[in-house]
């Protein structure tokens, strides 16, 4: 459901699109056995209950049992849970194994793999992010904003969680923007970055392993990306105005590289303070859905050498608008290196 780029920020579509998530009160009084307050989480038609977490982001669901064939008023209801939240999150999907959590994937449109990574072996799309092999994505991101159709959700399914530590941390990219003051949103309506998966990835992290560092150059950047976003995408299917930003973002075009830097810096702690974020505890068997086209996230690396695993599916995204109507650009594209076909190791 496209619509128009030029849409007003307090579109009707967000209003009508989560009408049926909280429903009135009196609907809910005469339900016996069961509190007002809990009658209200669940939506109408169907037994998904959805728990708002943060203020601004997150909602975790219960009540459903995630396959690839839920019934259509579940489906509906997760996704207008994910458009509304931002991230949500289902607890005890010990029941899912690969091949169906990529079948899941397709409830939300078309699986789509990384360009750059291998996939998991025995499956069609599957990332796997492990933390013997400098799988810690610890800095904030929007999933492969680095090309221009860069997926539109990813789903992560947690297969082994540290004892202690190891959360994730989302932001709402919508919310962001919204509360930046009215002179910096004018400010930054009209500007562009270039995004790229060749970023200073040293810069963006503590510390990295010689294995991370090697895997950086020899696989993510095996082929290489530089694409043109805007600023200020509007949301495809909310009307909404997101910033996109994040680690993928090299430059603000039109700057002096002293200017960008700043302002990359300055719209960035905007967009990750607290206010606008949501932080999860894993337990083996969760899966979170986010829309990667209104957050970015952060895997907090405070685990030392526990083992974590998760595995992540990615959706099929478009082409990013402008508040202005255009299009978002890939300008480059470098072949890949021979090297990389060698490496197996997808972390
Ligand atoms: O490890 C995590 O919690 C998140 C990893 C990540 O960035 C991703 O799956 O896209
Ligand atoms: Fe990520």
């Amino acid at each position: 459901m496209n619509i128009d780029a030029n849409v007003k920020r307090e579109s009707p579509i967000e209003i009508t699109c989560f009408r049926r998530l909280v429903q009135p009160v009196e609907s809910s009084k005469e339900v016996i056995g069961m509190s007002t307050v809990e009658q209200n989480r669940i939506v109408e038609g169907t037994n998904v209950e959805v728990l708002p977490i943060a203020g601004r982001i997150g909602a975790e669901i219960r009540g459903v049992k995630l396959a690839g064939d839920l019934d259509g008023a579940q489906a509906a209801a997760i996704r207008e849970a994910l458009l509304k939240y931002k991230v949500i999150f289902f607890r005890g999907q010990n029941h899912l194994d690969d091949a169906e959590q990529e079948s899941l994937a397709g409830l939300f449109g078309a699986p789509v793999a990384h360009p750059t990574v291998p996939i998991k072996q025995g499956t069609d799309y599957l990332l796997e992010l492990n933390s013997a092999h400098g799988g810690r994505a610890d800095s904030w991101h929007t999933d492969v904003s680095f090309v221009d159709a860069y997926p539109q959700a990813s789903i992560l399914r947690a297969v082994v969680v540290p004892e202690s530590g190891g959360d994730t941390v989302w932001a709402n990219t919508a919310a962001a923007y919204e509360h930046l003051p009215e002179h910096l949103r004018n400010f930054v309506d009209g500007l562009w970055a270039v995004h790229s998966n060749e970023y200073d990835y040293a810069a963006q992290k503590p510390s990295i392993t010689e294995e991370a560092a090697r895997y950086y150059k020899e696989v993510f950047t095996s082929t290489k990306y530089e694409t043109e976003h805007p600023l200020v995408r509007v949301h495809p299917e909310t009307g909404e105005r997101t910033l996109l930003l994040g680690h993928f973002a090299k430059r603000i075009i039109g700057l002096s590289s002293a200017d960008s830097a700043n302002l990359l810096t300055l719209l960035q702690n905007h967009i990750i303070r607290l206010e606008n974020t949501v932080r999860w505890r894993w337990a083996a068997g969760d899966v979170v859905i986010w829309d990667n086209r209104a957050t970015q996230h952060y895997a907090v690396n405070d685990y030392g050498d526990q083992q974590r695993i998760v595995r992540r599916v990615t959706v099929d995204g478009d082409v990013p608008v402008s508040i202005d109507g255009r299009k978002s650009v890939t300008t480059i594209i470098t072949p890949s290196q021979p090297a990389a076909a060698s490496i197996e190791e997808a972390s």
